[in-house]
């Protein structure tokens, strides 16, 4: 982790792509409009990038559409998508230094994180380069002289809109697959973080993909993102981001092809046999990881009562120790919030949850410097009725809640609108069995937390949303299978 500090680019970087990738250019907006993105670690303006408005939006639609119809990608060999994906992940990992940098700077995250972030994608990137070849129908027996066999083709045009938690990632868990497949994309990226992805279009335009096959148009979701929604040449909307922008979609969007990944209130659990180190440094990771902007964050800390003194006691003293600051600063663990909106509703749900009746033992304020930075916040004795217990806060919030049984602690992480991610901290096999098979989750994390790879299908029950990404699952979302039926006169059976 040092040497990636003495690597780092200091925060002077200049970002010199600021432009929209449409059909294998990058241009300005017809508008002329640009608009601002800030460094949250600062609170000031970064650099301008170019604002798609509608009419760009279309463009970049209308190229993605010539692109896949006239089908230079999808008609290419399974190996030459194959020998591009591997190159895009090559020239990702040529630029990583600079794309992290970017990335703190534009998020917040720490550099160290960003390094994570940039490496995981260029891990998507290589895994769904692995499948290219590997995409196929079946030949199914049917009765009578014919033959049946399926064929799995790309889906067509898709529209990627990504959020600002995990700028560069998020792109990479969309275009990666999306690209196996044989399909054209246009990216929205956030309007807070549109940094990485211009970059990232850039670099996967320079290694060579024909033009028109991957667009990015950054701008706002109500415009830019709202136009492809609503066009009917887009054929797939893939979305993360808040749970009410996905119903819209879901209204808006008429008859495509959507998978969402939306919110989450996800349950740690934290048995009466845990060792309470591990399970200290696990629910901090899960609670405070990206300053809490993690839609897999453990924002419902359950702990046995057995145990439940000695780990708060443990949880606050961490929490004291967790350094808060300059995410280009070594050693730094919690960075800023995103933006002013966002410091101000975490900050809404604290002060909520001190009305409620939650012991604020630590953290509970805005930090005395520029920027967007929370101190991070232990509550203990949360109940379940709390809006701090029910909402997704998405921040360095930590909300430690009592249990006595297992039964109990499963029927009350359950009883939320999310399902995306469930953890349990045991050392008995039949309880974390038990645990496991009993949340709504799509992702359960026993002993650890995020440990999922390129290959680990990741997605939500209920109001989390639908459909996975990773893993060959992920595939499923790009593709549509055709049954081709051929009878065979001459043959009787
Ligand atoms: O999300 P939005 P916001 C949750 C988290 C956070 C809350 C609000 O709780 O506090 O959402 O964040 C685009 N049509 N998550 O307001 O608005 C937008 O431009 C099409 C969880 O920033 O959903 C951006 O690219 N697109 C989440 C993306 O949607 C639209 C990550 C996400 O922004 C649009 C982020 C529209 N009408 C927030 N409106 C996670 N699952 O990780 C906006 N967008």
């Amino acid at each position: 982790m040092i040497s990636v500090f003495k690597k780092a680019f200091s925060h002077s970087i200049k970002p010199t792509q600021t432009k929209l990738l449409i059909n294998g250019k990058l241009v300005n907006s017809l508008s002329g409009k640009t608009f601002e993105t800030i460094n949250p670690s600062t609170g000031q303006v970064i650099c301008s990038v170019q604002e798609a408005g509608v009419e760009d939006t279309h463009l970049a639609i209308a190229a993605a559409r010539k692109a896949f119809d006239e089908g230079p990608w999808r008609k290419e060999s399974a190996s030459t998508r194959c020998k591009v994906l591997l190159a895009i992940a090559d020239k990702i990992e040529k630029h990583k230094d600079e794309l992290a940098t970017l990335e703190t700077l534009d998020n917040g995250k720490p550099l160290f994180f960003s390094h994570f972030d940039v490496q995981f994608a260029i891990d998507a990137f290589r895994y769904y380069a692995g499948w290219t070849d590997k995409i196929h129908g079946q030949t199914i027996p049917i009765s009578g002289p014919y033959l049946c066999y399926t064929r799995e083709e790309p889906v067509g045009v898709c529209g990627q809109i990504v959020p600002w938690n995990f700028p560069l990632l998020m792109a990479a868990f969309k275009i990666a697959p999306a690209l196996a497949c044989g399909n054209t994309t246009i990216l929205k990226p956030a309007e807070l973080t549109p940094l990485t992805a211009l970059r990232l279009g850039e670099l996967i335009h320079e290694v060579g993909i024909p033009d028109g096959v991957l667009n990015v148009v950054s701008g706002y979701g109500d415009v830019a993102g709202d136009a492809l929604v609503r066009s009917r040449d887009v054929d797939k909307i893939a979305f993360t981001g808040s749970t009410n922008v996905g119903k819209q979609i879901l209204m808006n969007g008429g008859i495509k092809r959507v998978t969402l990944e939306l919110g989450g209130k996800n349950p740690h659990i934290v048995m009466q046999d845990a060792d309470l180190d591990l399970a200290v440094g696990l629910t901090h990771f899960s609670a405070f990881l990206n300053s809490g902007q993690v839609c897999m964050a453990g924002s419902r800390t359950f702990v046995h009562e057995a145990i439940y003194d000695a780990f708060v006691e443990k949880a606050v003293a961490a929490a004291k120790a967790k350094k808060t600051g300059d995410p280009f600063e070594q050693g730094v663990e919690n960075g800023p919030q995103i933006s002013q909106k966002q410091t101000d509703k975490i900050m809404g749900y604290i002060e909520s949850g001190v009305k409620e009746g939650a012991r604020l033992l630590t953290g509970g304020k805005r930090m005395d410097r520029p920027g967007y930075f929370i101190e991070p916040t232990v509550f203990a004795d949360v109940t379940d009725d709390m809006l701090i217990a029910k909402e997704e806060i998405f921040g360095p919030v930590m909300n430690i809640i009592k249990f006595k049984t297992i039964d109990e602690v499963i029927r009350r992480a359950n009883a939320t609108q999310y399902g995306l991610v469930s953890g349990v901290v045991t050392k008995d096999l039949d309880t974390a069995i038990k645990v496991s098979n009993g949340v709504q989750a799509g992702l359960v994390f026993v002993n650890t937390w995020m440990a999922q790879n390129s290959a680990t299908p990741f997605g939500g029950y209920k109001n989390s949303g639908f459909g996975r990404e990773l893993g060959e699952i992920s595939l499923k979302n790009y593709l549509e299978t055709k049954t081709v039926i051929i009878k065979r006169p001459g043959l009787s059976l």
